[in-house]
């Protein structure tokens, strides 16, 4: 079996990485990834100067999956920035991916352009989807300013560009969305966000799990399995063939990988398993992953990829 995937002109080993946000803060956790089975890494999403984030407790671990407002704290854009440029002359590190999320177009812009100066050669990741800064809508349910927003990004910024997308829910949004991106060399989309401003009650404490914006926050995990499969599937019925897909939300096990390939899924993330597992979890899910395309008698991954059947 080999799991060798391509996306954009890159190759990695095998289609698992971490989703942003988890285990991606700190130079220590980034070598951590780097030293697992994970085909590659994406950083914590950077804004041009470190934030705190919102206070804490922040994230939380559920049965059926995670509630999270971290608010976006991070380091600031210079230390993911320098800390991708130190390996990448790396042979043996594979192709980085560097998230950014300005709090406005102007910092979004104005982080494109720093990278943009360098000779960074990974894939640059534009999250137009974190439901977590007060006062700051995702970008990327407001059409209009996502269509603004990448015109001004491909003007200025020529190296591998993807963006990171909120869960959509209707088929309506699917085909307006599409059309957007379809009008940009995008490298990739990637699908999903957390399923933005659940709130988890715990009935034994009348409580909810979560501090800041009264217990409103991302859900992560078992609970969006099915709608990150359909943004997964109905992306890849609508975008260009060159626009691949990074599918994340919900997996946890090499089944939930296998499903996001099979729905159309070029490269497979993984959040809230990674925070509950470290990462470890990527060499249980490459096995799995392994075990079940050997039991069904698949040999790449371009074997079944996208081929999920109808009735
Ligand atoms: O930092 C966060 O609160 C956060 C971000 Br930027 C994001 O994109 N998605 C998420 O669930 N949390």
């Amino acid at each position: 079996v080999n799991l060798t995937t391509s996306l954009h002109n890159y190759t990695f080993q095998n289609p698992l990485m971490n989703a942003s946000g988890v285990h991606c803060y700190t130079t220590e956790q980034l070598d951590e990834l780097l030293a697992s089975d994970a085909g590659t890494l994406v950083t914590k999403s950077a804004t041009t100067e470190y934030r705190q984030g919102n206070p804490e407790p922040r994230y939380r671990n559920l049965a059926l999956g995670s509630i999270n407002s971290m608010g976006l704290p991070n380091e600031g854009l210079k230390y993911y920035l320098d800390y991708v440029l130190g390996k990448q002359t790396d042979a043996q590190v594979p192709p980085l991916f560097l998230s950014v999320a300005g709090l406005s177009m102007a910092e979004d812009l104005e982080m494109l352009a720093q990278i943009e100066k360098t000779d960074f050669n990974g894939l640059t990741e534009l999250n137009l989807s974190c439901p977590n800064v007060p006062g700051k809508p995702q970008v990327a349910y407001d059409f209009e300013a996502t269509e603004k927003m990448l015109d001004e990004a491909f003007s200025i910024f020529h190296k591998p560009l993807g963006v990171k997308l909120p869960p959509y829910f209707d088929l309506a949004q699917f085909d307006i969305m599409a059309n957007i991106l379809n009008k940009y060399p995008l490298a990739y989309i990637n699908t999903i966000n957390s399923v933005g401003n659940g709130l988890y009650i715990d009935v034994d404490s009348e409580t909810v799990a979560i501090k800041p914006k009264g217990g409103f926050g991302g859900l992560g995990g078992a609970y969006i399995l099915p709608t990150a499969l359909a943004n997964v599937h109905a992306f890849r019925q609508r975008l260009n063939p060159e626009i691949a897909i990074i599918g994340t939300g919900g997996v946890q096990n090499g089944a939930d990988v296998f499903a996001h390939i099979l729905a159309g899924a070029d490269m497979v993330q993984v959040g809230t398993q990674l925070a509950k597992d470290g990462p470890a979890v990527f060499t249980r899910l490459t096995q799995e992953l392994t075990n079940l395309m050997t039991e069904k008698n698949y040999q790449t991954l371009a074997d079944f990829r996208g081929k999920v059947k109808t009735l």
